[in-house]
């Protein structure tokens, strides 16, 4: 019998709290910074990117391994960093995240701003002095960097930012969600894969994955955004009509964003072909997507 994907993704989701609270312990940092960290990571967040670094692992070597642990919980990280900055008055100006005070509001802006940058450098620290081989290392610090980096999640919020109360149009959008969004799911599947001993042809065909589910996963956000509560979603929902976001409901509306992000997941089922029945979480995943309703 297949688990229900939830059960799966919630008993990935405490191997990597786990990993997560035992590395923050071994820390010995300031402790009102620890403090916002805990707090931070601690927040009740869905563990989606990281649940997929262990499975793409699992995928090509049959379990997960020490480096796929110390690579989910360094994306995590990142990702956690970016909520926390984009919550900030200088970008989305926001008071409610993860069901929970904002991590400025709980604390203060300085506080914030030191937080995000501390979870931005501890992934990179963590993945330097835990993996245990340099050269599998060295490829999750690149492609952790690319991906997260400027030409990647930093250049899409750039975009994203001055996107706003501008007119959009689908290449743009594709470009700020690509960068924002997709090359994060990108990234999880890929570093999964170099953990698992993956050889080229397969790195290339999770990557793909990574981006077509990326992507649906931003279509799925943005239909939330309009049609969800603020309860339901643990965050405000309605602001990126607000803010005239340019989002899949605004430019193309939402019946050909369903459409669209139908159509990603589709694609992202076919890659998995080769992959075969081993591959059945990571299906359950694209199609999860599509039914998520925080
Ligand atoms: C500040 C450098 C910088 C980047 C910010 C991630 C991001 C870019 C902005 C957050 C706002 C947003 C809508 C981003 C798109 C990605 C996204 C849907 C993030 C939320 O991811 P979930 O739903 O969050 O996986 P949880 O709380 O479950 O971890």
């Amino acid at each position: 019998m297949t688990m229900d994907f939830n059960a799966l993704l919630h008993e990935k989701a405490e191997l990597i709290n786990h990993t997560l609270e035992q590395f923050l312990a071994s820390q010995q940092i300031n402790s009102d910074l620890k403090e916002a960290l805990r707090y931070t990571l601690g927040t009740p967040g869905k563990r989606v990117r990281s649940a997929l670094v262990l499975w793409c692992c699992e995928l090509l070597s049959g379990q997960i391994n020490h480096n796929a642990e110390i690579a989910a919980a360094a994306i995590e990280m990142v990702h956690t960093y970016s909520l926390v900055h984009d919550d900030l008055p200088a970008m989305d100006d926001d008071d409610l995240r993860r069901g929970l005070p904002t991590c400025h509001k709980a604390f203060d802006e300085a506080t914030a701003i030191l937080a995000g940058d501390a979870l931005l450098t501890l992934a990179f620290e963590i993945l330097a002095k835990e993996v245990d081989e340099p050269a599998i290392a060295v490829k999750l610090i690149t492609q952790l960097a690319q991906d997260a980096g400027a030409a990647g999640m930093i250049g899409g919020q750039m975009a994203d930012l001055r996107a706003q109360n501008g007119k959009g149009n689908i290449e743009l959008l594709e470009y700020i969600h690509t960068n924002k969004t997709a090359k994060m799911f990108r990234c999880a599947a890929v570093m999964g894969a170099i953990c698992g001993g993956a050889h080229k042809e397969q790195i290339d065909s999770l990557s793909e994955y990574g981006l077509k589910i990326g992507l649906g996963f931003q279509i799925a956000d943005d239909i939330l955004d309009v049609s969800a509560s603020s309860e339901q979603l643990g965050k405000t929902a309605g602001k990126d009509a607000k803010t005239a976001k340019c989002t899949y409901p605004a430019v193309v509306g939402i019946e050909k964003a369903r459409e669209l992000e139908k159509k990603l997941a589709d694609e992202a089922l076919a890659i998995l072909e080769p992959f075969g029945k081993k591959a059945d979480t990571l299906r359950q995943l694209a199609v999860a997507l599509l039914q998520r309703t925080k």
